[in-house]
């Protein structure tokens, strides 16, 4: 059995803290906040939460890393621009389209997995929609992402929607024909050895919630994650 906290050291941070009235403030904070932890030399998995949180984390990691690539499991894209160009929002379906043109990520380098919602520009990112994933074992699905992101490092982003919603009912956009829990956790058990520098686990809403199925979805999902980042990363044993 492998257990990662026979090799990493891990906490539970706690929240960040922003003024909820001042929302253009968040995107800084979030960023200063995943700042001091990194300089600190630790790593973070990041739960979440509006998927826009990744946006600032991205920036964070970027900082250190240089172009990441990412690794982005989601029903959408979130790479399409805002309605005013010349305004950035604060928006779940955007930070994507920012990361890409200013750099702190590298499609060419990244990959998409689970979509199944349109998206006519795909700004140079791999996609694997979730009908490849349905047609293809998680093993050929894993291999592919592996072969994309080689040993760049990797910040890797899990939105619960990628989740068809009868294994994640409890997030804001859900949309059917999504990935079982079981793919998912295959394909993430297919990606031990990837380079992985920054993770988050997004959108889970518990008021949407039923039974908890999300909420465990999401703690597994992490828990599997984590064990990506222990096998590549561990310090002791
Ligand atoms: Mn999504």
């Amino acid at each position: 059995m492998f257990d990662p906290f026979d090799h990493l050291a891990v906490i539970d941070y706690g929240d960040c803290d922003f003024d909820h009235s001042q929302p253009q403030k968040t995107p800084a904070a979030i960023e200063a906040h995943a700042e001091r932890i990194l300089d600190a030399g630790c790593a973070m998995l990041t739960l979440g939460g509006d998927h826009f949180i990744t946006y600032p984390l991205l920036k964070a990691h970027a900082k250190k890393h240089g172009p990441i690539s990412l690794v982005h499991f989601d029903a959408h894209s979130d790479t399409w621009p805002d309605a005013d160009d010349s305004q950035q929002g604060i928006s779940h379906g955007t930070m994507f389209y920012h990361a890409a043109r200013e750099g702190l990520i590298d499609p060419l380098r990244s990959v998409q997995i689970g979509l199944r919602t349109t998206n006519d520009d795909v700004m140079g990112f791999q996609v694997i929609e979730a009908r490849e994933v349905h047609r293809n074992t998680p093993e050929i699905i894993a291999e592919m992402i592996r072969a994309r992101v080689g040993d760049n490092p990797v910040y890797l982003t899990f939105d619960i929607d990628c989740l068809d919603p009868a294994f994640a009912p409890g997030t804001c956009t859900p949309v059917c024909g999504g990935l079982t829990t079981h793919q998912a956790l295959e394909i993430l058990r297919g990606l031990c050895g990837i380079n992985l520098i920054g993770m988050d686990v997004v959108e889970v809403s518990p008021p949407y919630d039923h039974a908890e199925l999300t909420a465990l979805a999401g703690a597994t999902i992490a828990m599997e994650i984590v064990c990506l980042y222990a096998a590549r990363h561990k310090v002791k044993g």
